[in-house]
C-alpha cells in the first residue's frame, strides 16, 4: 500500500496569475494540512520552449516567492526545483522507453503548443508529459493538485504506471495516482476571450490578472474584461453561450468559495458594471496581499535560495531511493562514486 503524498508543478515562465493562482496553488495551500506534499518548480519543463537564462534564473525564484507568499509551508512540504534531482531526467528516458508514439500523439496540448509549425517544435515538447509523468511516480505521488488543461497529462501518467507495474511484473508498484481538479472552476479563461485559457504567455497582459498586479492595475483589467450587453441571469441556463460572462462569474464564485448559482442568485438582473466593482474588491483583496509579499520575500534572494536547497535536499532523499528500486525491478545496474 503507498503513502499517501501530494506532488504537483509550476513552470517558471514568469507572470504567475489568477488561474494559475485558483486552478492550482489554493489547491497546494488547503493540501498541506492533509497530506505530505511535494511542491516542485518545474524548470526542465520551462526549456521545452527557448528561455532567456537570466530570465529563468529570475522567474525560479519568483515562483518560490510565490509559492511561500500564497501560504506554502516551506517548513511542513518540500519546495524544490526539478533541475536539483537529476532522477527526474533518469525516470523521464525510462518513460520514453515505456509510453507509446501512438499516446503521444494524442496529447492535445502538444497540438495548441505547437501549433501548424509542429516540425520546429522542440523534441522536449513534444515528450513533456513523460517527463511529468516522471516528476509524480518517483515520489509515488498518489494525488495531484491540477488545473483542467492538465487532465489528459495525468491520464496519460495513469497509463505508464500501469505498463510499467505490468511490464515488469510488480503489481501496485507505482500508484495510479488520483488528480485533484476543482470541479466548480477547473479552468480559468482570458479576460479577453473566453476560448482561451488564461496564460502566462498570452501577448496581451490584460488578459490576466498577475499576481503582482497593483490594485489599479486590478481594476483597470476587470473594467475592461469583455462581457456582452445582457444584464447578470438568475439562472445558470441564462449563462448559456457566454463564455466571457461565465469566466467572470466563476471567477467571482471562486474567490468567494461560493457555488455559480449562489452568485447569480445574487446579482441576477444587475448589470456587468455593478458586478465587476464587487469582483475587482474581491480580486484585490485576495491578490495583492500574496503580491505584496511577493515583493518582500523576492528582496531577501538567500531566504529563497536556502529554502529551495533544503527542500532539494530532502527530494533528493526519496527521489535516490525510489530510483534505485524502479532500476532493479528493470534489470539495469547502476554504480555510484
Ligand atoms: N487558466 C488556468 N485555469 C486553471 N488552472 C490553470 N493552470 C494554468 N493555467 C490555468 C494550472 O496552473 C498550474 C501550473 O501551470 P504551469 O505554469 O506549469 O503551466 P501551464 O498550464 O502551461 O500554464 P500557462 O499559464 O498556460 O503557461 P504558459 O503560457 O507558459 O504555457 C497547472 O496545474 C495548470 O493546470
Amino acid at each position: 500500500m503507498n503513502k499517501q503524498r501530494v506532488f504537483s508543478g509550476v513552470q517558471p515562465t514568469g507572470n504567475l496569475h489568477l488561474g494559475n493562482y485558483l486552478g492550482a496553488i489554493k489547491n497546494f495551500v488547503d493540501l498541506q494540512n492533509k497530506f505530505e506534499c511535494i511542491y516542485c518548480i518545474v524548470d526542465l519543463h520551462a526549456i521545452t520552449s527557448y528561455q532567456n537564462p537570466k530570465e529563468l534564473r529570475s522567474n525560479i525564484l519568483e515562483t518560490v516567492a510565490s509559492f511561500i507568499a500564497s501560504g506554502i509551508n516551506p517548513e511542513k512540504n518540500i519546495i524544490f526545483n526539478q533541475a536539483s534531482v537529476a532522477e527526474h531526467s533518469e525516470l523521464a528516458w525510462i518513460f520514453n522507453c515505456v509510453a507509446r508514439i501512438g499516446w503521444m500523439n494524442r496529447m492535445t496540448q502538444f497540438k495548441e503548443k505547437a501549433g501548424k509549425n509542429k516540425e520546429n517544435a522542440s523534441v522536449g515538447l513534444m515528450v513533456y508529459p513523460n517527463l511529468m509523468a516522471a516528476d509524480i511516480l518517483l515520489y509515488k505521488a498518489t494525488h495531484v493538485p491540477v488545473g483542467e488543461d492538465q487532465k489528459q497529462h495525468l491520464e496519460l501518467t495513469r497509463d505508464i504506471a500501469k505498463k510499467f507495474n505490468n511490464d515488469f511484473n510488480s503489481k501496485d508498484y507505482f500508484p495510479i495516482v488520483e488528480p485533484i481538479i476543482s470541479k466548480d472552476y477547473p479552468r480559468i479563461m482570458s479576460l479577453r476571450d473566453g476560448e482561451k485559457k488564461m496564460s502566462k504567455s498570452e501577448d496581451s497582459d490584460y488578459s490576466r490578472i498577475n499576481l503582482k498586479d497593483d490594485k489599479d492595475l486590478i481594476d483597470k483589467k476587470i473594467k475592461k474584461a469583455k462581457t456582452d450587453a445582457e444584464p447578470i441571469p438568475s439562472e445558470i441556463s441564462g449563462l448559456e453561450n457566454r463564455k466571457e460572462a461565465f469566466n467572470l462569474i466563476s471567477i467571482y464564485a471562486s474567490l468567494n468559495n461560493k457555488k455559480i448559482d449562489q452568485v447569480l442568485s445574487d446579482f441576477g438582473g444587475k448589470n456587468f458594471s455593478t458586478f465587476k466593482s464587487k469582483l475587482s474588491e474581491c480580486v484585490i483583496e485576495t491578490i495583492c496581499p500574496i503580491g505584496n509579499e511577493i515583493k518582500k520575500l523576492l528582496k531577501d534572494e538567500s531566504y529563497l535560495y536556502t529554502n529551495l536547497s533544503k527542500g532539494s535536499k530532502k527530494a533528493q532523499l526519496i527521489a535516490k531511493t525510489n530510483l534505485k528500486e524502479i532500476y532493479e525491478i528493470m534489470g539495469l545496474t547502476k554504480f555510484s562514486l
